[in-house]
């Protein structure tokens, strides 16, 4: 396992200290195609292998295995409140893994018409799926085949059993989502624009209003704005092109680990650590605080 220390960060209130936070990075694997979607599932971290079109599997040891292959080129991956895994695919489903295995279909068409390809998936704060569902998968090498979209919306959908409703079409490419702690805000990064917006979250079931954008970032490094998170304390993390930045929940900038290989998702681990997919790598970013006293 290799290991860096990637950035030294903001100053404290007393001007004579310097809380210095750092990040240690560690490279965990560095074998995936495009890694994507890591989330905490059956006592691993199970991390998509988008353009090889399989879920890998990875142990306390680091080692990925496969865990389904083919995986529909899997991408987004999230657990619900049941404890199963819940799957978005490029190739124009969102499913459920049962105990025993089987693949239950949550989602699949919107008004008869077959979805674009769902990129990333979060459970709602009353337990229903919600997911995005951009273009990127319509062609290869993140998808099987090209094929025409049917729908017209690039959307953000919530699902609850056969029902399946529009939540957000105003955005030119969903990808990563994310709730706040509270259930009361929705994040939802646009991979087109570069943007971050937020938005009101009604009884926990609906859209109530229009968003408003917190925070932007450019493509750089061949990449754009892709996954996001959220950890114990509710701040935002942001996969984006430089590394992962972390947002308060209005948008300001509290920190910032730049990662070698652009980011494509991430994940806080209840430890504290980061898991952070970036197409060949995933990386697992550590914590370490130090303070230092200036003269
Ligand atoms: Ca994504």
């Amino acid at each position: 396992m290799r290991a860096l220390i990637v950035a030294a960060a903001f100053v404290a209130a007393s001007p004579s200290v310097t809380a210095a936070q750092s990040w240690r990075l560690n490279t965990v694997a560095d074998t995936f195609v495009f890694a994507e979607g890591p989330a905490r599932f059956d006592g691993a971290l199970i991390v998509s292998d988008v353009r090889a079109d399989r879920i890998m599997r990875v142990e306390a040891d680091g080692r990925p295995e496969p865990f389904r292959a083919p995986s529909d080129f899997a991408n987004g991956n999230t657990v619900d409140a049941q404890g199963r895994l819940v799957t978005a695919e490029h190739a124009g489903r969102v499913v459920r893994r049962e105990a025993n295995g089987a693949l239950t279909v949550l989602a699949e068409r919107y008004e008869g018409k077959r979805l674009n390809s769902p990129n990333d998936v979060v459970p709602g704060p009353d337990g229903a799926i919600w997911f995005t569902d951009p273009t990127f998968g319509l062609q290869p090498p993140f998808g099987r085949s090209a094929r025409e979209a049917e729908l017209r919306v690039r959307g953000v959908y919530r699902v609850e059993p056969s029902v399946i409703a529009l939540q957000i079409s105003g955005l030119q490419q969903p990808n990563g989502i994310v709730f706040a702690r509270d259930g009361r805000t929705l994040f939802v990064s646009d991979s087109a624009s570069g943007r971050v917006h937020a938005y009101p979250v009604r009884e926990g079931r609906a859209i109530e209003a229009e968003g408003r954008v917190i925070a932007s970032f450019p493509a750089a490094r061949d990449s754009v704005i892709d996954g996001l998170g959220i950890d114990s304390s509710g701040r935002l993390l942001v996969a984006e092109p430089l590394g992962v930045t972390i947002l308060s929940e209005d948008g300001r900038v509290l920190d910032r680990i730049p990662t070698p290989v652009p980011p494509t998702d991430v994940l806080a681990d209840p430890s504290g650590d980061l898991w952070i997919t970036a197409r060949t790598h995933l990386y697992r970013a550590v914590r370490t605080s130090r303070t230092e006293t200036t003269p």
